[in-house]
């Protein structure tokens, strides 16, 4: 009898332990790629959510400002009873405690992706983590197994005791440590992002002027202006960078005739303007949705740069984030009077969102994000081509990269039947910093005709266009092109992405029923 409830109390640590695993594992890739995703605050969000009212004044009542605490509190036993049971289980019959953490992680899934604003991934932290834990428990418990038989016949062996105990050690270990690490990592984001929340940007000096008619009313065109959280990213931060606006610093150095610190402070108190900018990324194919437009509250780099002096010489500027990453962007695109580079330090109304580079990037309208748009910017290195490269220039990219004039079809979609009948071909087309002049539609290989477009906000910024069509029953080809304000005509020659940037006109099917 002793020996069978010491048995069921090694099962009881193995499934305590493989919990841990499970919250380790979600926790740490929560921080990694879901941006605190991560299954305990969603389900403790979840609990507030659903608790009925006097259950959450009586616990307000009972607990003041630690009600949190104590949610968090009790989710932690019920989280522990609940590994404990799984464990127990797995000892009883293989595989069922396994299940009941596969159960477990599904409603942690369900708690999380039913969540407000849950990001895209939000579903792969308590999925890993649900994975991981029950893995770790079929292994321990197989162990135990090993070591002690359910037979009482059987002999245990002093092996298997060892074998047991070793794995559940470093079990145990590894999912403290990791754990650790990632309330760590995702306490440092949420600070800077209640930091963010608090932040009150100046007001602009001036702001952008929205002509009538800048945006054209058709179901499934792109807005005008991008949702920051629909606009695209593209990075090589396997983390959010945290930085502080409080102890941020800019640091402009390098072919000038003073060096310069400047503080976030310093930078606001330099006067914000709003600006309309559409950026690309240069890894954006054909039709492809890396570009978004958002109205950026920021200050020319021009002025920036005017405070160190540049010297003769020089013909870039490195821009560097605070995670490595860096651009090159000829100096004098970030110098001319007629082009407005900016440091941007809100977007769309807001501070940067963390992910957009919070709290102080770099914008240049006309050139591909990779070449000018640093985000966490902490240094502009005024250099030359020939002393320094940027990061994606040993990898295959040019270091100069103007954006290529594009434009896109939005609606009707490939993957969505059209009914037949009058309806509307639209999208959008860009040519950032030289405007576009005229967008043409082929249906069938037929004539091109040209486009409606919507009045240009200003040259940096996308332009929506449409034209209405009278769709017969069958499938069709819609391809589209651009001119731009110098009368350039959209090439139609197809080519890669790399190294600066795809061309092409772009081609769909759409099926009319
Ligand atoms: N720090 C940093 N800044 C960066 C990058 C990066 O990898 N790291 N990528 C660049 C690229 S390739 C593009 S297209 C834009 C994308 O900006 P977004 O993520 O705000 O859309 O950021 C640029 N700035
Ligand atoms: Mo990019």
């Amino acid at each position: 009898m002793r020996r069978r409830t010491a048995t069921y109390a090694w099962a009881a640590a193995a499934g305590a332990v493989s919990g841990g695993v499970f919250l380790a594992i979600a926790e740490l890739v929560a921080v990694l790629v879901a941006n605190d995703a991560g299954p305990v605050l969603a389900v403790g969000s979840f609990v507030i959510d659903i608790v009925p009212r006097p259950a959450k004044e009586l616990a307000i009542q009972l607990f003041g400002s630690n009600d949190k605490l104590f949610l968090l509190a009790s989710l932690g036993i019920a989280v522990l009873v609940g590994a404990i049971v799984a464990g127990i289980l797995e000892r009883l019959r293989r595989f069922a405690g396994a299940g009941l953490m596969l159960v477990a992680g599904v409603a942690a899934v369900a708690a999380t992706v039913t969540r407000t604003g849950a990001a895209t991934l939000a579903f792969l932290p308590s999925a890993l983590g649900a994975l991981a834990g029950a893995a770790s428990l079929v292994l321990l418990v197989d162990r135990l197994r090993a070591w002690r038989p359910a037979a009482a016949a059987e002999a245990r062996s002093p092996l298997g005791r060892r074998r047991f105990l070793v794995a559940l050690a470093a079990a145990a270990v590894g999912a403290a440590v990791v754990g650790a690490g990632s309330l760590l990592g995702s306490a440092a984001t949420s600070s800077i992002a209640a930091v963010r929340a608090a932040l009150r940007l100046p007001a602009p000096r001036s702001r952008v002027r929205i002509p009538d008619g800048a945006s054209l009313d058709v179901p499934g065109i792109s807005p005008l202006f991008t949702a920051n959280r629909d606009f695209y990213r593209v990075d090589t931060a396997l983390t959010v960078p945290s930085v502080d606006p409080g102890t941020w610093r800019l640091a402009i150095g390098g072919l000038v005739a003073e060096p310069v610190r400047l503080s976030f402070d310093d930078l606001l108190r330099m006067g914000l303007h709003e600006y309309s900018i559409t950026m690309t990324c240069v890894s954006n194919e054909v039709g492809g949705n890396l570009v978004g437009s958002a109205r950026w509250l920021g200050v020319p780099v021009r002025d920036v740069l005017a405070l160190a002096r540049p010297r003769r010489g020089a013909d870039m500027v490195l821009s560097r984030s605070v995670d490595g990453f860096t651009a090159s962007t000829p100096l004098e695109a970030l110098t001319d009077p007629g082009r407005d580079a900016i440091l941007a330090v809100g977007m769309n109304g807001e501070p940067l969102p963390l992910e957009h580079g919070f709290p102080v990037r770099m914008v240049v309208p006309g050139l591909y994000g990779y070449v000018s748009a640093t985000k966490w910017l902490t240094e502009l290195k005024v250099t030359t081509f020939a002393a320094d490269q940027a990061y994606w220039t040993p990898r295959g990219y040019s270091p100069k990269a103007p954006i290529k004039l594009s434009s896109r079809i939005d609606t009707p979609r490939i993957d969505r039947a059209v009914p037949a009948g009058p309806t509307t071909i639209a999208g959008v087309a860009w040519a950032q910093h030289t405007g576009v002049r005229s967008v043409e539609v082929r249906i069938d290989g037929g004539d091109w005709r040209p486009a409606r477009l919507s009045t240009p906000v200003n040259a940096d910024t996308w332009v929506q266009w449409s034209l209405p069509w009278e769709a017969t029953s069958g499938t069709h080809t819609l391809s589209v092109r651009a001119t731009d304000a110098a009368g350039r005509v959209q090439e139609e020659k197809r080519t890669p992405i790399a190294p600066d940037g795809s061309t092409g006109w772009q081609s769909t099917l759409v099926r009319v029923s």
